[in-house]
């Protein structure tokens, strides 16, 4: 991969300069230049539309970024990624994801082997499988058809799944029941197995690694649950399934070669919901809906491969977030779905965004010296309105929003989509114009608070697929601009150390461990009040 420092680019120290001049800028005006909506919205075909004409720009402050995205080699990094180059230098990893989501037979040879070719292999199993689930074809150890899937996984292999189970709802067979278990706070297992009937429920255990602590001690209890409910130790092999990279730790777990579905090192944990990851998904929607969720994925790859920046809706959003985070000293960003199935996307967003961009060493090792990713954050609209909107109009921070939705509804409730869409629509009209002359100042509202609408025609598994992409590539073309290793996440190792050293400490190990005071007094304090626990 290249290394540009941003800030050395003529673009940037021009950008600087611009910003001070568009200081004085208000979405108020800026909304009655002539034209302003036709220029700054992108369409594509029958599936969305993308306004950015609600943002505090004008023609030269895009000028200005796409001079920056060419000056960084934003498109030169994209055609390395899709080529297979191993841009994910600190694990020396290729980043494939997209070619999973590639019906191209063209072959990809990565380390030796064929992706395309055996990434479809493994994709069919995956089909085959849930099909055989969903038509009660493959049952539990008592020939009842299965009713509940449970995943348990945690990060990347929890979070998309369980975004895009809730976000597909409408198109899931209503016979199964969904569950995610991704905490190791005993609670999220224990819960879920009050309400299921060991006899009609499937484990997916999904893990890259199969050493992932969070997952593998729930495993195991669901696991040994399953034995005695079911009363012989056989009942593993109906009722597990694994997802992983690691066959020999899934073996030695006791989940069988037939039931197991790989993935590869070239498939990020965060950027895995297109490979077997899926399974969930698939067995939710079926193999053919799952497949449109992979050509929406697909359409956009390409869409972001060919068209120019003023038409490349990921490369505007990423360039309007470089805007706002660099040039205009913002800190978050919202995401605000008016999809109430959406609701699991924010949190979807916190780990794609944040663990990919949330770094502070360039690609030279080198400390940077200004911003990289922002905090994501958000919730599903009208409820956010009741809540945090408050801050966002009459607040003081500048907080860029994404306002997501869809033209036709998922549900026959058709007079509530109107209420939405028109709630949708006045908040992003309110946040850019305000009120600016009110009966008193508390009611006044300044405006100018900057929004993108990202309008789908209808939710659905193509469209879902679509919108992970856009967000994929938004968050690559932000990591290649910041000089930062967007596909590794080095910084969640350090607190998942530590809590092995600490957990003997609490079980009740004396040895002597060197901690900070505060640590080591909390220690103390559970070590004290679990004794006394223990001793009642
Ligand atoms: C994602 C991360 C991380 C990972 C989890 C689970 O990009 O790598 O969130 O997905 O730590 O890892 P396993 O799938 O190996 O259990």
């Amino acid at each position: 991969m290249y290394s540009i420092n941003p800030t050395k680019t003529k673009s940037w120290k021009a950008l600087i300069a611009h910003a001070e001049t568009s200081k004085g800028l208000h979405l108020r005006d800026l909304l009655k230049e002539k034209n302003r909506f036709e220029s700054m919205h992108i369409k594509v075909d029958d599936l969305l539309i993308f306004d950015f004409a609600k943002h505090r720009i004008d023609e030269t402050t895009l000028k200005l970024l796409e001079d920056l995205f060419d000056e960084c080699k934003v498109q030169e990094s994209l055609e390395k990624q899709f080529s297979g180059v191993p841009i994910n230098r600190t694990e020396n990893r290729s980043v494939l994801h997209t070619a999973l989501r590639d019906p191209s037979t063209d072959p990809l040879i990565i380390d030796g082997k064929d992706i395309r070719e055996i990434s479809k292999i493994e994709l069919h199993r995956m089909y085959d499988f849930a099909e055989s689930i969903r038509v009660g074809k493959i049952r539990g150890h008592t020939g009842k058809i299965f009713k509940n899937v449970v995943n348990i996984g945690i990060g990347g292999s929890d979070l998309g799944p369980h975004m895009a189970v809730e976000a597909l709802k409408p198109f899931s067979n209503r016979n199964l029941k969904f569950h995610f278990v991704s905490n190791v706070d005993g609670s999220d297992l224990h819960e879920c197995l009050l309400q299921i009937d060991p006899e009609e429920s499937l484990f997916i255990i999904a893990s890259k690694t199969f050493t992932t602590q969070e997952t593998m001690a729930n495993a195991q209890v669901a696991q040994s649950w399953l034995i005695q409910k079911l009363g012989v130790h056989d009942c593993i092999e109906k009722h597990f399934v694994a997802i992983s990279s690691n066959s020999k730790k899934v073996l030695q777990f006791g989940i069988k070669k037939e039931n197991t579905f790989g993935f590869w090192d070239w498939v990020g944990g965060r950027y895995s919901l297109w490979s077997t990851i899926g399974m969930s998904l698939c067995i939710s929607i079926g193999s053919d809906n799952y497949q449109k969720f992979l050509n929406g994925a697909h359409f956009i790859d390409n869409h972001v491969k060919e068209k120019p920046f003023r038409e490349n809706i990921a490369k505007i959003m990423a360039a309007l977030g470089i805007w706002y985070r660099n040039f205009m000293n913002a800190t978050t960003h919202a995401v605000l779905p008016y999809d109430q199935n959406l609701n699991r996307f924010p949190a979807y967003l916190q780990q794609a965004d944040m663990e990919s961009n949330g770094k502070s060493t360039d690609r030279n090792g080198v400390v940077v010296n200004y911003s990289t990713g922002p905090i994501i954050w958000g919730e599903p609209g009208t409820n956010g309105q009741h809540a945090f909107y408050q801050l966002i109009h009459q607040g003081t921070e500048l907080i860029p929003a994404d306002f997501i939705a869809s033209v036709a509804p998922q549900h026959p409730l058709y007079a509530h989509h109107s209420k939405l869409l028109s709630n949708y629509l006045a908040q992003t009209e309110a946040l850019a114009v305000g009120k600016p002359i009110a009966t008193s100042p508390h009611k006044e509202f300044q405006g100018n608070q900057p929004t993108s609408t990202l309008l789908f025609d209808r939710m659905n598994p193509f469209s879902l697929g679509a919108l992970i992409a856009l967000y994929e590539h938004k968050i690559f073309f932000q990591g290649v601009v910041w000089n930062i290793y967007s596909f590794d996440q080095w910084g969640v190792e350090l607190g998942k150390d530590m809590a092995k050293t600490i957990l003997p400490e609490i079980e009740g190990d004396d040895s002597e461990h060197i901690h900070d005071s505060s640590t080591k007094g909390l220690i103390n304090h559970i070590r004290v009040l679990s004794n006394k626990t223990d001793n009642n």
